[in-house]
């Protein structure tokens, strides 16, 4: 029986801990959530998706978590989406009765378990494309999505922290995400990815600076979730494209999301801080940072839900 687990939001644990998390979840909560194992890891850890839902077959909104190993606070609060949804489900019973989740809180589980033992500042994956070239290790996950792959704020250099990967979708991790937003294109709504820091709530496109079609509609959304993560702590977000607040950068998984599988609502968050901790962010900042994202998912849903 795994009915016990280690999990907490006042430290950072091991994928290990977060992994038997979910097994955890699934064993007490069968009616709740069931775990989909998308696919390995080059590491060959498992790519776990929680699908939490009510049963009935609603519209749904993917989250993906840790894409970049050292962002720390990503994969927490995509945890805590989870925990709230599943633990706390009489409070939030709306969330899941208006859609299905399809939570992937770490989406790099071998740069996760590599910035925890080795390099705390690395951000790639960990797979090993060696060639005449170079013997650098790890690629980008967040460049190697199949759209616009190469064209622009991305490196074919491997040992760059941006680089593209040798091919389009050259990384488990990112063909995962890819099969499975394509198989239920049809029921997703909403794509999150969360990052961190900066504090932005990012919208498409990255790879040009061209505005979304329906930026209206994606303001209005983003908008009103930016307002309620503010409510706790005074956190504030600022909304707007990838391009315009950040940099151009092609391959995303956010642009992927948005343009062929064509998810009305995609969007790239990055979490705390404003740069005084950045990916160092205290483990003190854990449970509130969780908190204050998980009162915009709320708002989030019943946003979209009205459209
Ligand atoms: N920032 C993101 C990055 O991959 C981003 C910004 C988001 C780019 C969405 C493209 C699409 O560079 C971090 N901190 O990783
Ligand atoms: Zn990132």
């Amino acid at each position: 029986l795994r009915s016990q687990h280690q999990m907490t939001w006042d430290n950072y644990h091991s994928f290990e801990v977060m992994h038997k998390y979910l097994q955890y979840l699934e064993e007490q909560y069968p009616h709740l959530i069931t775990l989909i194992e998308i696919g390995k890891s080059s590491e060959n850890r498992s790519l776990v998706v929680a699908q939490v839902s009510s049963g009935t077959n609603q519209p749904a909104i993917w989250i993906d978590g840790g894409l970049h190993a050292r962002e720390w606070v990503s994969p927490t609060t995509a945890l805590y989406i989870i925990r709230q949804l599943v633990e706390k489900y009489e409070q939030n019973e709306a969330m899941v009765t208006m859609f299905d989740w399809y939570i992937l809180p770490i989406a790099n589980p071998d740069g996760y378990e590599y910035t925890r033992h080795y390099d705390r500042m690395w951000r790639k994956t960990r797979s090993k494309h060696f060639g005449e070239n170079s013997r650098c290790v790890g690629v980008d996950p967040n460049r190697n999505f199949e759209f616009k792959w190469l064209q622009g704020g991305s490196s074919s250099y491997p040992c760059s922290d941006v680089y593209a990967g040798p091919y389009a979708s050259s990384e488990p991790e990112t063909v995962a995400i890819s099969e499975f937003l394509m198989e239920r294109k049809d029921q997703l709504m909403v794509y999150l990815s969360f990052h961190s820091y900066t504090q932005v709530w990012l919208m498409p496109w990255a790879y040009i600076s061209d505005l979304p079609k329906n930026l209206h509609d994606l303001e209005e959304v983003a908008n009103a979730s930016a307002t309620a993560m503010k409510k706790h702590n005074n956190t504030e977000f600022t909304v707007g494209t990838v391009t315009k607040l950040m940099y151009k950068a092609s391959g995303s998984s956010v642009d992927y999301a948005y343009g062929p599988v064509g998810i009305p609502f995609a969007y790239a968050i990055e979490l705390r801080d404003l740069g005084q901790y950045g990916f160092l962010l205290p483990k003190n900042q854990i449970l509130p940072t969780a908190v204050e994202t998980f009162d915009g998912m709320k708002v989030l849903a019943r946003e979209v839900y009205k459209k």
